[in-house]
């Protein structure tokens, strides 16, 4: 079902420490993706290796995991239609100097070793690290009344039919 897709979104610890929680937490909640999970966790040097593993041969690799170990960072799970692909538009780019203003990375960095946020780059990855950073008891799926609004109904019906017929009662 596609506005079932999930995302594993990860407020590093620069962002923790420079206060933008909230803010960053805004752009998605905002957006209309549904948050399943979500946690403050001081992660440990292991742990962030396993992370980054597809990373392991870069130089940046050591900096990376030493930087992301520096303080706590808070993770979380949002799920929506395309929000891996969306939530990738809303960071972008990797590197800060390269991002649009509007984007998380254009609006509040400026190097790409100090980025304040990581969103899953693909399906396949963020079905990994949701695995990695939450136990399933940790995810909570449940209904949003704001999603009747968000989407419309043929999509709904994808989701459940019992949305879909409160939908088409609402708007005939
Ligand atoms: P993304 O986080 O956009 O998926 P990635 O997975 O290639 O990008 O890299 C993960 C993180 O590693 C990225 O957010 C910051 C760091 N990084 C990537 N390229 C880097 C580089 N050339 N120098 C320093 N850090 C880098
Ligand atoms: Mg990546």
């Amino acid at each position: 079902m596609a506005n079932s897709e999930h995302t594993f979104v990860a407020i590093k610890p620069d962002g923790v420490q420079r206060n933008l929680v909230g803010e960053t937490i805004k752009h998605f909640e905002q957006k209309g993706f549904c948050l399943i999970a979500m946690k403050l966790i001081q992660a440990s040097e292991d742990f962030l290796k396993e992370h980054y593993i597809d990373l392991k041969d870069h130089p940046f690799f050591a900096s990376l995991v030493k930087y992301m170990q520096s303080g706590p960072v808070v993770a979380m799970v949002r799920k929506g239609l395309n929000v891996v692909k969306t939530g990738q538009v809303m960071l972008r780019e990797t590197n800060s100097a390269d991002s649009k203003p509007g984007t998380i990375h254009g609006d509040f960095c400026i190097q790409v070793g100090r980025n304040i946020i990581h969103g899953s780059d693909s399906v396949e990855s963020a079905e990994k690290e949701i695995d990695l950073w939450f136990q399933p008891e940790e995810r909570v799926d449940y209904k949003s009344c704001a999603q009747n609004w968000i989407y419309e109904c043929q999509v709904m019906r994808e989701q459940t039919s019992v949305l879909c017929l409160f939908h088409s009662l609402s708007y005939p």
